[in-house]
C-alpha cells in the first residue's frame, strides 16, 4: 500500500530535489569558542574543553571518544525560562521539560547588519519590528524571531567579545522591544549573533540583561551565537533549535537547523 502523501513526503522530495536546503545555524563547539566574560564579581563560565579517552590505542584498541567539559552557555546554544530569576517559577521550564513542539517554528529574520556597521551598541526597538512588519507580515505566534547583525563574520575572540574599559559593546534588543515581541507577539524566543541575546552592555540597563528578564520572564527562550543568518529569508525557514535533555539544565549548545525554502 503506498504510504499517504503528507507535507513530510513533499518535503523529503523538496530536500532531495533542492527546493528546499538546509542551513546550519550553529558556530563550531572548541578551546577558541568565545564564552561571554561577565564583571569578575560573578563567577564565570569555563571555556570549551576535550580530553581524549581512547584513541585506537591501549584505553581502547579500536575505538575513539573524549570527554568533554563545559558551561551550558557555550557557543551557540539555547537559553530555558529557568536560566534567569523571573522564569523560575515556570512549569517545564528547563531543558528537560520543555515540551519538544516548542522547538521548531517559522523563523521571522530581521537584518540590522548595516545599522550595526555603523553604531556596535545598536539596539533594536519596537518601532523596527513593526516597520519590518509592514513589509513582510505580522509576525505569527509561535516563531522565532531571529535578528541578524553579521556580529558572527567578527573573527577572533577579541573581535566577538569586543570588550572595552567599559564593559562588553555589541548590539541587541531595547527592553520595550523585548516585551513586546514576548506579550504582544508570542514569539517562542529570540535569536541572535552575538555571544548571549542581551546587548553587551545591558549589565547596565534599567533592569540589567532585559532580554533575559523579559524573554524568560514570559517563560520563552534564548538561541545565542548563531550564524549564517545572512543565509534566511525574512520569512518562509523553519528553525529547529533543539537543546540536550540536561536534567534541569538552564540551557544548553546545540545544533540549530534552518530549512530554507531556494528560489
Ligand atoms: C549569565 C549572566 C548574564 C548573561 C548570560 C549569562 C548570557 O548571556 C547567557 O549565555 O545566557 S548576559
Ligand atoms: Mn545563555
Amino acid at each position: 500500500m503506498a504510504a499517504r502523501v503528507t507535507v513530510l513526503s513533499l518535503l523529503v522530495e523538496e530536500l532531495k530535489n533542492g527546493r528546499v536546503k538546509v542551513v546550519d545555524l550553529t558556530q563550531p563547539l572548541g578551546p577558541d569558542t568565545p564564552v561571554i566574560d561577565l564583571p569578575p564579581m560573578f563567577a564565570p563560565s569555563p571555556p570549551f574543553s576535550m580530553e581524549t579517552i581512547s584513541h585506537y590505542d591501549d584505553k581502547g584498541p579500536a575505538w575513539y571518544w573524549n570527554t568533554i567539559h563545559l558551561g551550558e552557555h557555550t557557543g551557540t546554544h539555547f537559553d530555558a525560562p529557568i536560566h534567569w530569576v523571573t522564569g523560575k517559577d515556570y512549569a517545564n521550564n528547563s531543558t528537560d521539560t520543555i515540551p519538544v513542539s516548542r522547538f521548531v517554528g517559522p523563523a521571522c529574520v530581521v537584518d540590522v547588519s548595516k545599522e550595526v556597521a555603523h553604531y556596535e551598541d545598536f539596539l533594536l526597538t519596537r518601532e523596527h519590528v513593526l516597520a519590518w512588519e509592514g513589509e513582510h507580515g505580522k509576525i505569527q505566534p509561535g516563531s522565532w524571531f531571529l535578528l541578524r547583525t553579521d556580529w558572527s563574520k567578527r573573527q577572533g575572540r577579541e573581535a566577538f567579545l569586543n570588550a572595552k574599559a567599559d564593559g562588553p559593546h555589541s548590539p541587541g534588543l531595547h527592553k520595550d522591544c523585548v516585551q513586546f515581541l514576548a506579550q504582544e507577539r508570542d514569539v517562542l524566543g529570540v535569536g541572535v549573533e552575538t555571544v548571549g541575546t542581551d546587548a553587551g552592555q545591558a549589565g547596565a540597563f534599567d533592569p540589567p540583561f532585559p532580554c533575559h528578564t523579559f524573554m524568560h520572564g514570559a517563560g520563552k527562550f534564548g538561541l545565542a551565537s548563531l550564524k549564517n543568518l545572512d543565509q534566511l529569508p525574512a520569512t518562509g525557514a523553519v528553525v529547529i533549535a533543539a537543546p540536550l535533555k540536561i536534567v534541569n539544565g538552564s540551557g544548553s549548545p546545540l545544533r540549530v537547523l534552518a530549512l530554507v525554502p531556494t528560489e
